[in-house]
């Protein structure tokens, strides 16, 4: 049978890769991008679509025989922050809209995005296990926590295929971040390839989980094509590949770029970022469905710099 794909929420910076990536293996025409925004010019086919308009995604998912959702609807950390009853919104009722329709039986196969906003300031900061004290203080973590859980109550008395991993910071050179804590380290190659100093929101010792995002965009695909008993968790999975600060990504950018300068003037974020692990735990990942990553800080600096030398 043919799967035919809708990416919610896809123009932001997973969905405009994941919409690329999807497109060359299942087929151009198999594979639908929508979002809340009017005349998008992309390469394929697109929709107009508010998650939260629950008949016009019925009716967008029986009309185009929808059999998977990648929904990837929400405000990131800091926009949520300032829209905290929006930020929820989107994401739980969002998420309430296509866990229905997977428990009506009109669509076979969810993914869900969570994010290490999850842990808060109550969580061990190192190596934090993927089972461990999680107690969220951001409108993000805790929407993302309790989609978590939703998803697995889903799973468990409907039998609802949902699946997900918790994102690090992403990082990468075709699409742009918005509203994120970890948007810096994307933020901070284009000021260094523009000759700029880069004035960093966050204090330079403030050390976070990150990846590249075609390592995230692989583990995406990995764990939507993993056989079902293959996936034995059903809240969200930790998947990690580096951990930097602020201070080490401009060190590795300096050795590459030498004029590159960096200032650092912390504003409401480092709060959020304060309260966010340093390094994550993901063994379950790793042998639950094989995760691992590709890129490492010195892998990661290189293919920015290589690949964003020439758009900048
Ligand atoms: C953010 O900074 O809000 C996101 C995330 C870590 O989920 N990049």
């Amino acid at each position: 049978m043919v799967e035919k794909i809708l990416i919610i929420g896809s123009l932001g910076q997973v969905g405009q890769e994941l919409f690329e990536s999807l497109k060359s293996s299942y087929g151009a025409s198999n594979v639908i991008a929508s979002d809340v925004k009017d005349g998008v010019n992309i390469e394929g086919r697109y929709e107009k679509l508010d998650i939260l308009d629950k008949s016009a995604l019925f009716d967008l998912v029986k009309k185009n025989g929808i059999t998977q959702v990648y929904n990837l609807a929400a405000l990131l950390s800091a926009t949520a922050e300032k829209h905290p009853r929006f930020g929820w919104d989107l994401t739980i009722e969002g998420q309430f809209n296509v866990l229905n329709l997977a428990k009506e039986g009109h669509i076979k196969k969810i993914f869900w995005p969570s994010s290490i906003a999850v842990f808060g300031p109550t969580t061990p900061k190192d190596q934090t296990p993927q089972q461990t004290i999680i107690e969220p203080n951001t409108v993000y973590g805790i929407g993302k926590l309790a989609g978590e859980m939703w998803n697995k109550y889903y799973f468990e008395k409907y039998g609802v295929d949902v699946r997900g991993v918790r994102f690090p910071g992403l990082i990468g050179w075709k699409s742009l971040p918005g509203g994120g804590t970890t948007d810096y380290a994307v933020d901070i190659f284009y000021s260094a390839l523009r000759g700029e100093k880069f004035d960093c929101f966050l204090r330079e010792d403030t050390e976070l989980p990150m990846m590249h995002m075609e390592d995230a965009i692989r583990a995406t695909r990995e764990i939507m094509e993993a056989s079902a008993d293959e996936v034995k968790l059903r809240t969200c999975y930790n998947i990690a590949a580096m951990n930097f600060d602020p201070k080490g990504l401009a060190a590795e950018i300096k050795a590459r770029i030498p004029d590159f300068e960096i200032s650092y003037n912390p504003d409401f974020r480092q709060d959020i970022a304060a309260t966010w692990p340093r390094s994550i735990e993901d063994s379950p990942a790793r042998n639950d469905w094989s995760w691992k990553e590709k890129y490492d800080l010195k892998g990661l600096v290189d293919n920015m710099i290589e690949n964003l030398k020439g758009k900048v």
